[in-house]
């Protein structure tokens, strides 16, 4: 978060995040030179969620404090959860490996599933739809929704969630017009299922190529 001061004079504090039971954080100390006018400086907080963690967004509150001085915002942060061992993804289609800033990068669909951010399943073919992904578990798992990262190259614009009842596909979502990065996608009900199908209708148009990319569709 970005801390700003206005106070004439240099300024020690430290900011502290704090969330539900279970989440914590160090506080993280600052140094603002006010005194040469209004100063800021960006003050990055590492937050530890419990494992069990996942689901709707957290409220999480940031107080920074110095001097007897406190200014407290709140943020919200999408836990994204696990799924149980053994579980699986498939999709449509997707890209073959290529090596960006020499650095091999694959595009399979279980980096929708790694837990990592920075790793994500990419279709094969630019403006190809639909675009679909399916995770599926070996175990029931209760959704209440369900949580979606992309990636900045481009993110899915248009698509529906749809969850498995054992014989059909049940339609759980709708989203249109979507420009962010991470989302939260709350189903109408928590829905117990072994499988979650994404279908992108639409991908931003960006400057790598109208792909659909997931980094991670996590419960
Ligand atoms: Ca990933």
């Amino acid at each position: 978060m970005t801390v700003t001061g206005q106070a004439p004079q240099i300024l020690r504090g430290q900011v502290t995040v704090t969330g539900p039971a279970g989440w914590s954080s160090a506080p993280v100390p600052f140094t603002l030179d006010g005194t040469r006018g209004r100063a800021s400086t960006v003050v990055p907080a590492q937050v530890t969620m419990p494992a069990s963690a996942g689901g709707a967004p957290v409220p999480l509150t940031v107080t920074a404090t110095a001097a007897g001085l406190t200014a407290q915002t709140t943020v919200s942060m999408i836990p994204f959860g696990s799924w149980p061992a053994g579980t699986t993804a498939t999709a449509s289609s997707y890209h073959a490996s290529n090596t960006v800033n020499g650095q091999v990068r694959t595009y399979v669909p279980a980096n929708a599933i790694d837990g990592n951010l920075a790793t994500f399943w990419n279709d094969a073919n630019p403006a190809t739809y639909p675009a679909v992904l399916a995770i599926t578990s070996p175990s029931a798992v209760t959704l209440p929704g369900i949580a979606l990262a992309s990636f900045p190259d481009g993110v899915p614009v248009d698509f529906a969630v749809a969850t498995w009842n054992g014989s059909a596909w049940v339609p759980q979502a709708q989203v249109t017009g979507r420009d962010s990065v991470d989302r939260w996608i709350p189903f109408a009900a928590p829905v117990s299922t072994t499988s979650v199908q994404l279908t992108v209708t639409l991908a931003q148009n960006a400057y790598s190529g109208e792909f659909t990319r997931v980094a991670e569709l996590d419960p």
